[in-house]
């Protein structure tokens, strides 16, 4: 077997944080190779992208998540007993209980909520001077989501419950004290998590029957056991989290609707070109870098053998712009998903493969609901965007307009 190309430098830690997005695909370019082997924190690994490399990292169970991430990253994205530390038949029952949430009713209702909490949000607006679109939108979602897993949130505490979702977002892409405050601000959240899980336990505080909330608190593991107090708080955190960072997408949304006015009038043209827009959205701007994995079992790929614990680390971002899966990669241009028939490998944004057997995010269709009507919301708003820093830089994750993406007079109806 051919030895694997290795990037310059003993170590690449440093350049991985400096590059982030762009790291992978810059070797991979350079040395005409899907994959290559490194340092990252002194430790070995590989890197790789394209749409064979995702279905070799998502298909056949090869890949755990366990010891994969930064232990930072893990304790705010992923944590004990969730969902992605599991593999096999247990995470397959787990991903069984989070995929019965995703009903199209259920999806349905989370954009009205969105709705709901949007024109609410909007009628302040209007008496402001200005708005940044980021942290706002991370306010409507977050009680969208309360609302949605049914979680009871008082106003007094819809503030805090934001900015810990938030928080728990950014400070997974940093190290340094942003990361340390938000392990704080999340013991917080879990902490309140876990009261409510065992408030309704003990019938304390009502869960409607089919509601998320109630569904996590009664779930049964495949070994017949309840979730843990904690285990059940973690994996509504796994949901309510990540409702909340749709508000990147959706701010990437505005920005490509400021950028490209035209898409503007198309958009309301024809209501045809929403899911195009929405999925062009998710492909071109970047968000989940990579995905990292250790080999459950010996395993063979583009010429390298993995043994069992080796670490690997997928490129979503590189292959969402892979200049052989993606024309004009660097270009944003929704007319590519109009029927679009759709692929499990090419277009990984919340990762690859099939929902029920692999770790591939079961959110994904809550986010396209989402995005899809924030931005028929935006369309129907009259707003200006006044001179601001829009860049994006993809040395930062996760990544953002580096303002926010400020509006002003704001007007709710057209
Ligand atoms: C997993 C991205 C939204 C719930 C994942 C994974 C990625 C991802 C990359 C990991 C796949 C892996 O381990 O291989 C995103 C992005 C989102 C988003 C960029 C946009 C904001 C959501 C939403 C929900 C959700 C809205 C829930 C309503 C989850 C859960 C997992 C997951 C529970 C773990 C799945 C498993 O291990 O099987 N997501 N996600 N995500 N996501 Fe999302
Ligand atoms: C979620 O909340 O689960 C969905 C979105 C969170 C995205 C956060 C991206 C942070 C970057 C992680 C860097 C990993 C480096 C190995």
């Amino acid at each position: 077997m051919p030895a694997i190309l290795r990037a310059a430098g003993v170590d690449n830690t440093i350049p991985f944080l400096r590059e982030a997005y762009t790291f992978i695909s810059r070797r991979c370019d350079g040395l005409g190779s899907d994959l290559f082997s490194t340092r990252i924190m002194l430790t070995p690994v590989v890197c790789m992208r394209g749409a064979d490399a995702a279905q070799f990292f998502y298909d056949g169970g090869r890949f755990t998540r366990q010891g994969a991430m930064p232990q930072t990253v893990l304790r705010l994205l992923q944590d004990k007993g969730s969902i992605q530390g599991l593999d096999g038949a247990a995470h397959r029952a787990r991903k069984a209980m989070f995929m019965s949430l995703m009903s199209p009713d259920r999806i349905s209702h989370v954009a009205e909520l969105l709705e709901r909490h949007w024109h609410v949000a909007v009628a302040q607006w209007a008496s402001r001077p200005e708005v940044t679109l980021l942290p706002e939108i991370g306010h409507i979602l977050s009680r969208t989501a309360c609302d949605w897993v049914g979680v009871p949130l008082t106003e007094r505490q819809a503030p805090a419950m934001s900015r810990e979702l938030q928080a728990m977002i950014r400070g997974a892409g940093q190290i340094g004290p942003g990361t340390l405050h938000a392990l704080t601000l999340r013991r917080r959240t879990e902490r309140r998590m876990r009261r409510l899980v065992r408030d309704v336990r003990a019938g304390r505080v009502q869960a409607e029957g089919d509601s998320p909330l109630a569904t996590i608190a009664r779930h049964r593991d495949i070994d017949g056991a309840a979730l843990t107090d904690a285990t059940a708080a973690v994996e509504i955190i796994n949901l309510l989290r990540p409702m909340v960072a749709v508000n990147r997408f959706i701010t990437f949304a505005a920005l490509a609707l400021h950028q490209h006015p035209a898409w503007r009038r198309r958009l309301a043209g024809d209501e045809g070109w929403l899911e195009p827009f929405v999925q062009e959205v998710r492909r071109f701007y970047p968000f989940f870098p990579v995905i990292g994995g250790r080999a459950l079992m010996g395993c063979d790929w583009g010429g390298h053998h993995f043994a069992a614990g080796d670490w690997v680390i997928l490129d979503l971002y590189g292959t969402n712009h892979d200049r052989r899966l993606w024309e004009e990669p660097e270009q944003f241009q929704p007319e590519r998903f109009k029927d679009w028939p759709g692929h499990p490998y090419t277009f990984i944004p919340q990762g690859a493969g099939d929902f029920m057997t692999g770790h591939r995010c079961p959110g994904e269709w809550i986010t396209i609901a989402l995005i899809k009507r924030a931005v028929r919301l935006l369309c129907g708003m009259r707003y200006e965007v006044p001179p601001q820093d829009l860049s994006i830089s993809l040395s930062e994750m996760p990544a953002a307009p580096r303002s926010g993406l400020v509006i002003s007079q704001v007007c709710a109806a057209e």
